[in-house]
């Protein structure tokens, strides 16, 4: 590695002083205009990470469901998942040195690592569609051909797609080939094998509305149509070509409202999901004949396919292990119904798909979701879409038929801001607050005063905020649960600003 020249190039990237970042539960994330050193850092990065595990190492450039002006980087590991934790580490110090410790920082984890400098590298790299995208993406390309790496770009991916091109990579091609055109290939081959003996046919069970965010998704989904054209109707919204990326659409703005987003048609009992501005979430929803709401969150999507697997494996005598892995967002009523009724043991893990994905792994089959709609190996909204459609194609299964599996209990999110979110520790997979002191006390108290009632409180891995989750037997008494946590948590965690209202 030439170091003067790294050194040189770095201040061409210089980083805004006194700027502290984190790699978080999903990379860096940040308003745009401040990331370009780490673009650049990251590009360092993803070299050493590549010449340490003699393989191919991804960088993405996204902030997911962030607003448009918020951008972010993450690197993929080998086997395309997300980077080792020690590596995270590594990220944030590379990320927050001033200029001038830049090559003592790339030296000192290249020792700490035990990287061979001597080692070739190989780095891929994909983005979202933000604006900011592709400018950021030459930054990460900077600092990989001026530490001596050798780099494919794709240009324009979803995060799962970029998952898939690494993992293709480091097992010679057996997986699938490193293209998008094999990522079209290998699914839709598997999708229209899969429904081959669909019981459902005809118009209505084929066709789906898919809001796609105005994101990435939207151009790889019109891509790979053609590809499963006769299984799978699709039509979709929120391209991208009028609306604003994520803004008053996409999985996560119709999960935390809990309503429809903008710019979709939705006729009664029409199956209709939205993925994220990476194409990484998915969520399902309706509208019944009444016109109400009903929103499919990412645990009835696991406890459809749990179901659809312990069946299976039933019906062939087969009795590998089988596990669902949640986190504490994960509605009472799917716990209860995986474990009452299904009989499948269920996990509850801390946030971030990396910790679901490592608790998965201990089992044959191992299946996982948050609530957001986040789940498999990375989070794939086109895969865990066509599995979903052909296991209700399979079972002849309607949206409100899949709905029916249980009732959600009630439930409301709301976010505080506090001075310092860092002074919330939790335990139990982030289920209890242990400081600041009295917090779960004041919190184990509100909960008594409701029925079949729930709550806990989060410092949040991707904003300057805390999060607090309640649910109960109504509505009203979730969002009144909700507000009086809230309320707790400003009180005794250092709220700032004007104190929670209700309603809000
Ligand atoms: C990131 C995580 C997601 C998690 C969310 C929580 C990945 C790929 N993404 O988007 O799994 O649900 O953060 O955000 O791990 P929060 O910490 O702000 O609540
Ligand atoms: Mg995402």
């Amino acid at each position: 590695m030439d170091l003067d020249a790294i050194t040189k190039h770095s201040a061409l990237h210089a980083k805004p002083s006194g700027l502290i970042l984190q790699y978080g539960t999903a990379g860096f994330r940040t308003k745009a205009e401040h990331l370009d050193h780490v673009m650049f850092r990251m590009g360092l990065l993803a070299v050493l990470r590549s010449k340490q595990t003699k393989s191919t190492i991804g960088v993405m450039v996204t902030a997911s469901h962030n607003p448009e002006e918020d951008n972010g980087v993450k690197l993929v590991d080998p086997l395309g998942e997300m980077l080792a934790p020690s590596w995270e580490e590594h990220a944030t110090c590379l990320a927050n040195a001033e200029e001038q410790d830049v090559q003592r920082v790339l030296l000192d984890i290249s020792e700490k690592a035990a990287v061979d400098l001597q080692q070739d590298a190989f780095v891929v790299i994909g983005r979202d569609t933000r604006p900011s995208s592709e400018k950021l993406s030459q930054s990460v390309i900077d600092g990989i051909t001026v530490s001596g790496g050798q780099f494919h770009d794709y240009g324009l991916l979803t995060t799962p797609q970029l998952h898939y091109m690494v993992y293709c990579r480091n097992t010679q091609g057996q997986y699938g080939k490193a293209t998008t055109e094999g990522y079209y290939q290998k699914l839709s081959k598997a999708f229209v094998e899969l429904t081959k003996q669909a019981f459902c046919s005809g118009d209505e069970c084929l066709l789906l509305k898919v809001d796609c965010a105005n994101g990435i998704g939207a151009l790889k989904l019109r891509e790979m149509k053609n590809y499963f054209s006769r299984g799978l109707s699709i039509q979709l919204f929120n391209v991208g070509t009028t609306g604003k990326l994520n803004h008053l659409c996409g999985a996560d703005f119709v999960k935390s409202h809990q309503k429809p987003p903008q710019g979709i048609e939705m006729k009664p009992n029409e199956r209709c999901c939205s993925f994220d501005g990476d194409a990484d979430r998915i969520i399902y929803y309706y509208y019944d004949a009444d016109g109400h709401f009903h929103l499919i969150d990412g645990d009835k999507i696991a406890t459809l396919i749990s179901s659809f697997l312990k069946e299976l494996l039933l019906e062939i005598g087969e009795s590998l292990n089988i596990g669902v892995v949640q986190t504490a967002y994960a509605n009472g009523s799917s716990t209860r119904y995986l474990e009452e009724v299904m009989k499948v043991p269920v996990y509850c893990t801390k946030t971030g798909v990396k910790h679901l994905h490592h608790k998965a792994q201990e089992f044959d089959i191992g299946i996982y979701f948050e609530a957001n709609g986040h789940g498999t190996a990375a989070g794939d909204a086109i895969s865990d879409m066509l599995v979903i459609e052909a296991i209700l194609a399979l079972k002849g299964l309607t949206i409100q038929q899949w709905d029916a599996l249980y009732t959600d209990l009630p439930n409301r999110q709301l976010k505080v801001k506090v001075a310092d979110r860092q002074v919330i520790s939790t335990t139990d997979a982030e289920r209890k607050a242990v400081t600041p002191p009295g917090l779960q006390e004041a919190i184990d108290n509100l909960v008594k005063k409701y029925k079949l009632s729930r709550a806990f409180v989060r410092p949040s891995g991707t904003e300057d905020i805390v999060r607090v989750y309640a649910e109960a037997d109504s509505q009203e008494s979730a969002d009144s649960l909700a507000h009086e946590v809230s309320l707790a948590v400003f009180q005794l965690a250092g709220g700032v600003g004007e104190s929670p209202q209700p309603g809000l």
